[in-house]
């Protein structure tokens, strides 16, 4: 069975399955001139004579079901942030929402998982959405021998396959079928702090005032588990973090917002409000024999609500508005929502006895044993866990972290539908950017996770989901100087910028290498603060458009099949590369500048396209301009609400026309969805500057901008202009 769900979109049905999750967003329509063949319950696609997808066999083994196709030509990309390079050819992956806090090169799978991938070649590329959120496992031919399988346990699979042409159509078709992203509020742009162990609210206000002191920018304070009394969701810790909403207020009155800890488990413990009502009304995940199921994870003893249920989502959702009208916190950080649950009463019985029965005399099943029992992170419990109606947890594990996110969203909205939230969840499924945004976990201080981490942000922007970050500096592992400098190099060129740190691990804050490596990240924390007109103007108009503020080089460049192949380097919104130092030591790299002329930001070298070598010791990071593009910038602040910016720069590098479209809101509330925004184009040749008056009901303040315009001959010019409200045509001479 076939359908077509919109003009590029194509809805296959294999076997029976249930469709749990569909995509709100489609409806039916007219369509490309795609043949479709339907035999036996396989298909065959073809566009102008050329096969795009050819089914080869359907079997079922057991309660599996699987698909096998023909291996595609091109390369493959998306699958969110899996470990590994960013062509996700030739290797196997398994969705099923894992929680393994040791990112080596295979582990896999991680806390998501985004069953989406482009296909793409020389000629052309189209996307596929295996819409399942139960236990799948998708093999890109890693034997060689042509093929490609997807297996799910389940009685079947729901294909979506977007024709195009351009990857950036496949996207944007994508977020058409799974949602668009969410507003995140301007000031979760700025540069976040964090660290598990910031023990009391003492040494919290101890940092914060650091930034100030010290004049590093820092917008967002994260509290993790510390602040919460015995590790209860949405409470406080009277004696370590008392009078927190003062706390709270303190900080806000410093420029800071905060943002606290929230893990899907509920601790159990009589007269705790939250366990009592979800025990009451039965909200918990149960057992096959219809008990409430309990496993443990930090605070004990604890139970797991249903977020497949709206009734349950709504309640929880209730909390986190709640929690703010208390405490007046500016965002939620949603963790553990795989779920974790270390382990269960059963398992540690198991474990005693399995331990009681080894002595000296076992050998070989000394470590054997001992090892068995450094699974329990890992469990997935999905023969244990039963949802609603019978919905057993195998079907539906990978959408609990985004419906968990869902209730979030959906529960601030409710209550406070004009203010935007810094939503975060580790766990995900594709939807997940319509109530927040994402980090890729518990990475480590390791040079090889400063390439990882730009390959899991290209990934996850492929895959339709914005607002993604890492943890700056490593969460696990002690950092070392130029480490953190590298890390914060990358970082302040991603949509999240968050340090983070695991208790245990050696400090990470800007400044704890002295002063010269505190230099250099104040320095890239500035420059990150100079771009925040660009950054934000990029992400909403990104969302308006359905396009990710990050991009691979072959989003802007498809017709170069050289792109194909560069996982290093990507675009940061639509005039800046990003080729980011990733080994210690390094101080030259090669880039590759595709098609056009390109400004290398550090020096103002003017560079040709193809393989170049730039400078880049430990100051610097290499950015270039593309041709005919400019970038706005303000100068830096302490905090993005410090004050109203005065002056706009537009750093213009000029060969014909260059035309842009600046995109300003009040940055916090919702009020642009009934339009309350100011979008204006601006066009420079080498002998105008023509700003239109803003389109929308927001009024930016009067401002001067100064245009630097340089010209790929070399000549510059410097102007500036008073703007306001009307349309503005100024001669250039
Ligand atoms: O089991 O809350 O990924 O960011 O600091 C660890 C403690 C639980 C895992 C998160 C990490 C967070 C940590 N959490």
């Amino acid at each position: 069975m076939w359908t077509w769900v919109s003009k590029n979109t194509l809805r296959l049905v294999y076997g029976s399955p249930k469709e749990r999750f569909a995509p709100e967003g489609f409806k039916e329509g007219e369509h490309g001139d795609v043949e479709v063949i339907e035999e036996e319950g396989k298909f065959l696609l073809k566009v102008g004579g050329r096969t795009l997808q050819e089914d080869i066999s359907i079997t079922r083994d057991g309660e599996y079901f699987c698909l096998t196709m023909k291996m595609w030509r091109g390369n493959i990309f998306g699958l969110g942030d899996k470990m590994g390079p960013m062509n996700r050819k030739q290797r196997k992956y398994i969705f099923f929402n894992a929680d393994d806090p040791i990112h080596t090169p295979t582990v896999d799978p991680l806390y998501k998982s985004i069953p989406f991938f482009i296909v793409l070649d020389r000629k052309t590329s189209f996307g596929v959405f295996f819409n399942y959120p139960g236990y799948m496992e998708m093999d890109f031919d890693s034997e060689g021998k042509g093929v490609f399988k997807v297996k799910v346990r389940g009685e079947g699979l729901v294909e979506y396959f977007i024709f195009n042409s351009s990857v950036k159509e496949v996207v944007r078709e994508f977020l058409n079928l799974t949602g668009k992203n969410f507003p995140a509020p301007i000031w979760a742009f700025g540069y976040h702090q964090s660290r598990w162990g910031y023990t009391d609210r003492n040494v919290v206000m101890e940092i914060a005032r650091k930034f100030r002191e010290k004049g590093i920018p820092c917008d967002g304070i994260f509290l993790d588990l510390e602040h919460m009394d015995s590790f209860k969701n949405f409470t406080w810790d009277e004696e370590n973090f008392k009078e927190f909403p003062e706390f709270v207020k303190e900080l806000h009155d410093m420029g800071f917002k905060v943002v606290p800890i929230v893990d899907a488990g509920v601790k159990v413990e009589e007269g705790y409000e939250i366990f009592d009502e979800g025990e009451k009304n039965g909200y918990f995940l149960k057992t096959r024999d219809g008990k409430d199921f309990e496993g443990a994870v930090w605070p004990g003893r604890t139970r797991f609500p249903d977020f497949t249920r709206d009734d349950v989502r709504e309640w929880w959702g209730e909390k986190y508005a709640n929690f703010v009208k208390k405490t007046n916190v500016d965002g939620f950080w949603n963790d553990m929502n795989e779920p974790t649950i270390f382990a269960t009463q059963e398992e540690l019985d198991e474990m005693r006895e399995r331990m009681a029965g080894i002595n000296l005399d076992d050998g070989w099943m000394i470590p054997l044993t001992l090892l068995s029992f450094s699974n329990v992170f890992k469990s997935q419990r999905e023969e244990e866990i039963v949802h609603k109606d019978n919905l057993q947890h195998w079907e539906v594990r990978n959408a609990y972290g985004m419906l968990m996110t869902k209730a979030c969203w959906e529960g601030l909205k409710k209550r406070f539908p004009d203010r935007r939230f810094l939503i975060l969840s580790r766990s995900a499924y594709p939807g997940i950017q319509r109530y927040g945004g994402v980090w890729t976990g518990d990475n480590h201080s390791w040079w090889e996770h400063i390439l990882q981490e730009m390959i899991n942000i290209q990934s996850l922007s492929i895959c339709g989901i914005s607002f993604c970050g890492f943890d700056v500096g490593g969460f696990g592992g002690d950092v070392t100087p130029e480490l953190l400098v590298r890390f914060y190099q990358l970082g302040a060129f991603t949509p999240f910028f968050r340090n983070h740190s695991a208790i245990g691990t050696k400090r990470q804050e800007p400044w704890v290498f002295g002063e010269y490596y505190e230099n250099v990240i104040k320095e890239t924390i500035n420059l990150r603060y100079s771009l925040i007109p660009y950054i934000y103007s990029s992400y909403m108009l990104g969302i308006m458009k359905n396009e990710p503020l990050v991009s691979p080089l072959f989003f802007e460049f498809q017709d170069d099949p050289v792109t194909h192949t560069i996982e290093d380097e990507y675009m940061f919104g639509p005039s800046i590369l990003v080729a980011p130092i990733y080994r210690f030591g390094q101080e030259k790299r090669v880039v590759y500048l595709p098609k056009v002329r390109w400004l290398y930001i550090p020096t103002g070298e003017i560079m040709e396209p193809g393989w170049r070598v730039v400078d880049a010791p430990l100051e610097v990071i290499p950015l270039f301009q593309r041709e005919d593009t400019a970038v706005v910038r303000t100068d830096p602040q302490n905090f993005i609400f410090e004050e109203d910016l005065k002056r706009l720069y537009f750093d213009v590098f000029l060969n014909e026309r260059v035309e842009i479209e600046l995109y300003e809101d009040d940055g916090e509330s919702l009020s642009f969805e009934k339009g309350d925004f100011s979008l204006r184009k601006v066009l420079i040749t080498k002998d105008k500057i023509e700003v239109e008056s803003s389109r929308g009901g927001y009024k930016p303040p009067v401002r001067e901008w100064v245009f630097k315009i340089l010209e790929v001959e070399g000549r510059v010019r410097e102007i500036s202009i008073l703007v306001g409200e009307r349309d503005l045509k100024i001669p250039l001479r």
